[in-house]
């Protein structure tokens, strides 16, 4: 699958971690946020996940199956691995994992996100730009759902980064229905959520407010 920017859009991030550890929850709410139309999903085990890598795969196909009904892209966070395992279309990088380069030396196929917080990472991930598609950045607001996660940047932080890069940005971090309007939608690319939707009492509504985005 080629990458566009369109992808972005609405950009649901899960794990077992965000779903009570219970696999078969974690696919009901992709399958339900799939139907009301979000446009990429991210397979994120992390902050606590308790599964072993072989169910990690076992999921991870069964995931893949559902985005790839609605040929929405799947991206892998961090995973090199699990993702060529599972045959997602793409895969996310932040700082510290492996490099964006050699991912894409190794995978030039796959699809490639980089998480960069503020204006110094930025500059510091110039090099590896040419291999990716897009560029993750927050948090924006206060998160509950993420361990490590840094201070948020906020409008002014996303604005600094935005107007310093030619590359699609998917905000993330505090994003819900409630604040979602102010990702203009001629500047910001998408916005990626975990809360938003895995708590939400009514997917099919939270995934449509969060399509109608500020002008
Ligand atoms: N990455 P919620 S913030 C996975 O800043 C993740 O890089 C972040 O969860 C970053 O939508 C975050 O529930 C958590 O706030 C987003």
């Amino acid at each position: 699958m080629k990458f566009n920017p369109q992808m972005l859009q609405v950009y649901l991030v899960i794990g077992t971690q965000n779903t009570n550890n219970d696999p078969q929850r974690l696919l009901k709410i992709v399958k339900e946020a799939l139907a009301a139309g979000v446009t990429a999903v991210q397979y994120r085990e992390k902050d606590g996940t308790t599964l072993t890598k072989a169910e990690k795969v076992a999921l991870g196909r069964q995931l893949h199956q559902i985005t790839q009904a609605k040929q929405v892209p799947l991206f892998v966070d961090d995973d090199y691995e699990l993702a060529r395992t599972i045959g997602a279309e793409g895969i996310h990088v932040g700082q510290s994992d492996t490099r964006a380069d050699v991912i894409h030396q190794l995978a030039p196929d796959l699809m490639m996100g980089l998480s960069v917080h503020n204006l110094e990472e930025l500059e510091r991930s110039r090099s590896l730009l040419p291999v990716v598609d897009y560029l993750g950045v927050g948090p924006i607001f206060a998160t509950a759902s993420k361990i490590k996660v840094k201070d948020p940047i906020g409008m002014q932080g996303l604005d600094d980064v935005i107007t310093q890069t030619s590359k699609p940005v998917v905000a993330i971090g505090g994003i819900h229905e409630n604040n979602v309007t102010d990702f203009k939608t001629e500047k910001v690319t998408g916005v990626a959520v975990i809360s938003a939707i895995t708590k939400s009492s009514d997917i099919k509504n939270t995934v449509q407010i969060l399509k109608q985005r500020g002008k």
